[in-house]
């Protein structure tokens, strides 16, 4: 497993460097579910996929920005679903952005995922990452130095609530207006991986992107985004659920499904379990 952390940091060091330097511009190719790719996805995959064919212990990869699985090495022990750079529309406002990493044994479905590792591209590059608790890391002078393991309050203060808010259930407004009405403060800055690590870092809160009229699926990715942030939730004694049950519960059929998804400490996802069973 060390082996490939190593190769997360080299990654993320390279990122760090095409994200400050790179070309923010699209593409003129689309990824698996239709988005068209920004040069700077493209070419972090690139980076990402080339370290990773140089770890032996890796079995196979998927990431969010191609289609299919690419094996490895058939010994390999590992396997390994990726967003090479989540909110990378971000880039080019200047915003965080990051990589999510998930980290599985023998398949690609949620009850398989042993490990989880998220890099945030902000002022600083951070590394979060989670297998038997979630430990953070900071890059100083070219390497990843440990700063603090991390775990969540019994309740938070911060609400980040996604998605279109004119495609919401009435219920789910409610109950993002009772939250508010709670004395929550809004932070949500369209990027998953630093909305995430906000809410771990203040001691907790929530963050919801919920199924939608126009997206009754949700729109983040089951592989590549949600079970890896639902397995470093867990192990930072919060919770990670679908409206209805824990998100490492949710079957995967396609390896780009995706899920409604909410992250936080437990009385918030105690709140939305209790508001969605009711009305959902
Ligand atoms: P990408 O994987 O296409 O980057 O989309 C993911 C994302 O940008 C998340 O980082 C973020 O939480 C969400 O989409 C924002 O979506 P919206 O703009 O609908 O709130």
């Amino acid at each position: 497993m060390q082996d490939i952390i190593k190769a997360i940091e080299e990654a993320s060091i390279k990122i760090k460097e095409l994200i400050e330097t790179g070309d923010t511009g699209k593409s003129e190719q689309e990824n698996s579910t239709g988005d068209t790719q920004l040069k700077l996805d493209i070419a972090s995959d690139v980076i990402i996929e080339d370290i990773f064919k140089t770890i032996p212990s890796i079995k196979a990869i998927v990431s969010e920005e191609q289609e299919e699985i690419v094996n490895l090495n058939e010994n390999g022990e590992y396997l390994i679903a990726y967003d090479p750079l989540d909110g990378s529309s971000l880039v080019d406002v200047n915003l965080s952005v990051g990589s999510i990493y998930g980290i599985y044994k023998d398949n690609f479905d949620a009850k398989s995922i042993i490990a989880s590792v998220y890099v945030v591209f902000g002022p600083r590059v951070e590394m979060v990452v989670a297998i038997d608790d979630v430990k953070m890391y900071r890059l100083k002078k070219g390497k990843f130095e440990f700063i603090q393991t991390i775990t969540l309050d019994e309740k938070g203060k911060l609400n980040a609530p996604g998605s279109r808010q004119n495609c919401w259930a009435p219920f789910h407004k409610q109950l993002i207006d009772d939250i508010f009405n709670d004395g929550y403060r809004l932070r949500y800055s369209g990027g998953m991986v630093p909305d995430l690590h906000q809410i771990l870092l203040k001691g907790g809160g929530l963050f919801s992107y919920p199924g939608t009229t126009d997206r009754p699926k949700g729109k983040l990715r089951q592989l590549f985004e949600v079970f890896p942030f639902a397995y470093t939730y867990e192990k930072a004694n919060g919770q990670a659920v679908d409206g209805f049950k824990r998100a490492l519960e949710v079957e995967t059929t396609h390896i780009h499904d995706t899920t409604p998804c909410f992250f936080g400490s437990n009385t918030e996802i105690n709140r939305v379990l209790e508001v969605y069973k009711k009305n959902g």
